[in-house]
This record gives structure tokens, C-alpha cells and sequence, in this order.
């Protein structure tokens, strides 16, 4: 239900408590349990035996010193991807939680925040639509319970909605307005620049009354991904495809002869604006993955 530090709260069929994260059979991986999982847990010692295989699970690289991998969520259904319409919008950071919704599988729908406060909503929606064809994109004012209704669809029984995007967006305000409740903190953002104050700072399931659940989130202060090849080629297609034509497959798409990016883009088929940012989220997760790969067998041969 929620990870703490050091502790994680679990509910079953009527009960609810705080268990160490540490499992004996944990399995292959030796992963942790995160907010999400299933647990088979032993009713008398109040240990988890077992983590039951996840339909799916969201991680990143951690920010800070170590950069280890860090579990966000599990057996998610959909990920709503919050971002609001100020200037703390960003359409390469709304990218990139994209990409890995795609890698993870999980359906996204982008989810446009306090439309009440701009005169221009459809230029925040157009900048969303433009990422993907075919991207979802609902935009609300998150206090209004008649407009966050209409994301009610996606938040049926047994269904899981994780909430993902930066601090202040408005996450746990939609959970508020959709459980009809006041009961999670929320906190107005700066004024200065748009950004929000760090107020959730556990990863935590809310049930709504209709059996469905809400996965709010600590707002992340960069996504840095990682593992990601598959959801960069779904949500970057055209580029991939056009990497496809170049004649040289160490074509690196600037000057050299045939390359299918440079005619993809004399063509119109892309921007160079979007080259640009397929280039840096390549690199990235390039650099991530190898690095981590790199740890993991460091851990393995001690
Ligand atoms: N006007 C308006 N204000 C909103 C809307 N959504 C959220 N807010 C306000 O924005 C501020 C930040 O909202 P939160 O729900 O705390 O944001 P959060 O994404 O949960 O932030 P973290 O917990 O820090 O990650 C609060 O003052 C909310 O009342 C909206 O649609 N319209
Ligand atoms: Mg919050
Ligand atoms: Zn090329």
C-alpha cells in the first residue's frame, strides 16, 4: 500500500500493518516489494514469504550519489501523466515519462492541470497532442469534482491509476477531487517559478469508492531513464524508422551520404527539434543502462 522509510504498509482481507521490505524469498532479482505488489504474507510471523510475479513495474535511475535503480510502482493499469498549464510546463519532460510508460506497457493518458488558470488551454493540449499521434490527452481543472469526472473511466473496480509528473502539478489534488476527500496534503507552489514544495513524500495506494485505486506519487525532481530502448523506438517511431534507411548503420545523421533522418526531415516528416531531443534521450538511456549494467555485475561478484 505504501513504502516508508524502511517499512512498508500492507492490507489484506481485513488487515492492515507495517512489515520490514526485506523478503527471504525474494526471488531471482532479490527485488524488494513496492507499492503495488502482491505479497504472500505469513499471518503469524507478519513476514512476506513472496513477491507474486508483477504484470509490470515502473523504475528510474535514482537521482543523488549512488544512482541505483529505484522501484516507482507495480501492477499499474494506467499512468495518468500529470503536468499543468503554467510555465512550469514542459513538453521534453512530459517525453520522457511517456517513454517509459511505453516501455513498461502501461497505457498513458496525459492529464493537463489547472486549466482555470490560462486563457489558452489548447496551445498546453496541442503541445501534448504533438508528442504522439494518437496520445491521449484530457485537460482539467483538478479542484473541479464535474470536470475530473471525466477521468472517472480510467479509475474502475480493480483498476490501478498510478499519478507520475513533477512537484506541484496537482497529483494528489486529483486524487482529493476524485475520492471526493480533502484528506491528502496539498501545498500552493512557488510563486517565483511555477514549481512545487515537495509536499507528498510517500508513494501511497487510495481507494476510491468504487473499488478502484490511486497511486499517488512524490513529484520527481528529474526522470532519468534507463532501460528504455524499446519505449524510446514506440514513442519515437518515425525517427527509428528512418534510421532504418541510412546506408551506413554507424550513420550518426548529420552529414553523411543517405541518410534516411536527413530526408525523413528535408521531407517534413519530423522536426530537427525532435532529432534533437530523440538524440539526447538516446545518449542518456545509452549511458544509464551500460553504467547500471556495470553495477549489477560489481554486486554479483562480490
Ligand atoms: N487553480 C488550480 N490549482 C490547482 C489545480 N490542481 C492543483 N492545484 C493547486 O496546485 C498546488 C499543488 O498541488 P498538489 O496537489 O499539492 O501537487 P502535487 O503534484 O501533489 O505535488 P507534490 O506532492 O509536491 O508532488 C495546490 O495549491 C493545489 O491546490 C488546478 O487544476 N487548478
Ligand atoms: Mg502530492
Ligand atoms: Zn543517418
Amino acid at each position: 500500500m505504501a513504502v516508508h522509510r524502511g517499512k512498508i504498509a500492507v492490507a489484506g482481507d481485513r488487515y492492515r500493518f507495517l512489515i520490514d521490505p526485506h523478503i527471504s524469498g525474494a526471488g531471482p532479482s532479490g527485488d524488494h516489494p513496492t507499492v503495488g505488489d502482491w505479497l504472500l504474507i505469513d499471518r503469524e510471523t507478519q513476514q512476506s514469504t513472496r513477491i507474486l510475479i508483477r504484470a509490470n513495474l515502473f523504475k528510474r535511475r535514482a537521482p543523488g550519489v549512488d544512482r541505483k535503480e529505484q522501484m516507482i510502482a507495480a501492477n499499474v493499469d494506467t499512468v495518468f501523466i500529470v503536468a499543468s498549464c503554467n510555465q512550469d510546463f514542459s513538453g521534453s519532460r512530459l517525453e520522457r515519462y511517456l517513454v517509459l510508460a511505453r516501455e513498461v506497457g502501461v497505457n498513458p493518458v496525459v492529464v493537463l492541470t489547472k486549466a482555470d488558470i490560462t486563457d489558452t488551454p489548447e496551445t498546453f493540449e496541442a503541445a501534448a497532442r504533438d508528442l504522439q499521434p494518437g496520445l491521449v490527452v484530457r485537460t482539467v481543472n483538478g479542484r473541479d469534482p464535474g470536470d475530473v469526472a471525466r477521468l472517472a473511466s480510467w479509475c474502475g473496480m480493480g483498476k490501478t491509476v498510478a499519478l507520475l509528473g513533477s512537484s506541484g502539478v496537482g497529483k494528489s489534488t486529483l486524487v482529493n477531487t476524485l475520492r471526493g476527500s480533502d484528506s491528502i496534503a496539498t501545498q500552493a507552489i512557488r510563486k517565483g517559478d511555477g514549481t512545487g514544495r515537495h509536499t507528498t513524500t510517500v508513494r501511497e495506494m487510495h481507494r476510491l469508492a468504487g473499488g478502484g485505486w490511486l497511486l499517488d506519487t512524490p513529484g520527481m525532481r528529474e526522470l532519468q531513464l534507463t532501460d528504455v530502448a524499446a519505449g524510446l523506438e514506440e514513442v519515437f517511431d518515425d525517427v527509428a524508422a528512418a534510421v532504418e534507411q541510412c546506408r551506413f548503420s554507424n550513420c550518426a545523421h548529420n552529414a553523411e551520404p543517405d541518410c534516411g533522418v536527413q530526408a525523413a526531415i528535408a521531407r517534413g516528416e519530423f522536426s530537427t527539434a525532435r532529432l534533437e531531443r530523440w538524440r539526447r534521450l538516446t545518449a542518456e538511456e545509452a549511458l544509464n543502462t551500460t553504467s547500471l549494467a556495470r553495477q549489477r555485475s560489481r554486486q554479483r561478484k562480490r
